[in-house]
């Protein structure tokens, strides 16, 4: 059956509202992180069968969460949910820059490329420390709406979906640093334990 004009204006504009969220800073989170040591961090995530309204509420409340928090991403394992979802914004401070909602991603392939790079972690407040990955990756994914996409990313980008990939894997940051004495500096003057690093190189 032909869509009336106002259907169809009524489903673009939800779909292009579908994840609108201030991100003025909120006063607290809805969401509690977890930091290092806590079990949750280290459940692998489920992916997500069915991207319906509750998907997009967690995705919006994992926003408000990140932008309270400061930082430019957040994978549902680390508010305790252990499910394929991730939020990335790379210009929190930039409100026409529309963040972006990656469900059930899939990396393609590697570029041939590696890049050493100071990584933060909103579940490991206070610990940076350069960490090495694949300078371009090519990831494939679902949108808030459920809609198949596929982006090749480079720089903070890719550097951003391989560190949230990490959480839905159960991995942290820190299981990847090299430097064992700056590792271990670091853990102990934020007061994080060197057991609960799980080091995978
Ligand atoms: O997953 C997370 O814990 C979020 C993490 C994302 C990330 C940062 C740096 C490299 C890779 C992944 C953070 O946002 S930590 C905070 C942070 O480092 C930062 C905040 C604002 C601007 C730039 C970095
Ligand atoms: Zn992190």
């Amino acid at each position: 059956m032909p869509r009336s004009f106002a259907q169809m204006a009524r489903s673009a504009e939800q779909s292009s509202r579908s994840i609108q969220v201030s991100k003025e800073p909120p006063q607290e989170s809805p969401l509690t992180i977890h930091t290092l040591g806590d079990g949750v961090l280290r459940t692998p995530a489920k992916r997500i069968s069915k991207v319906d309204e509750s998907v997009r509420d967690l995705a919006r409340d994992m926003l408000r969460s990140m932008y309270a928090a400061k930082g430019i991403g957040l994978a549902a394992p680390q508010v305790g949910v252990h499910k394929q979802l991730l939020v990335i914004d790379l210009d929190p401070e930039n409100a026409a820059a529309p963040p972006m909602v990656l469900i059930n991603p899939e990396i393609r392939s590697f570029g041939p490329g590696l890049d050493t790079y100071e990584e933060g972690c909103l579940s490991i407040p206070g610990v940076y420390l350069d960490v090495v990955r694949p300078t371009t990756v090519d990831v494939a994914y679902r949108d808030e709406m459920g809609r198949p996409q596929r982006m090749k990313a480079d720089g903070l980008l890719a550097r951003c979906i391989q560190h949230e990939m990490d959480h839905l894997n159960g991995v942290l940051f820190v299981d990847r640093v090299t430097d064992e004495l700056s590792l271990n500096a670091e853990l102990q003057d934020h007061g994080f334990r060197r057991a609960d690093v799980q080091s995978i190189r």
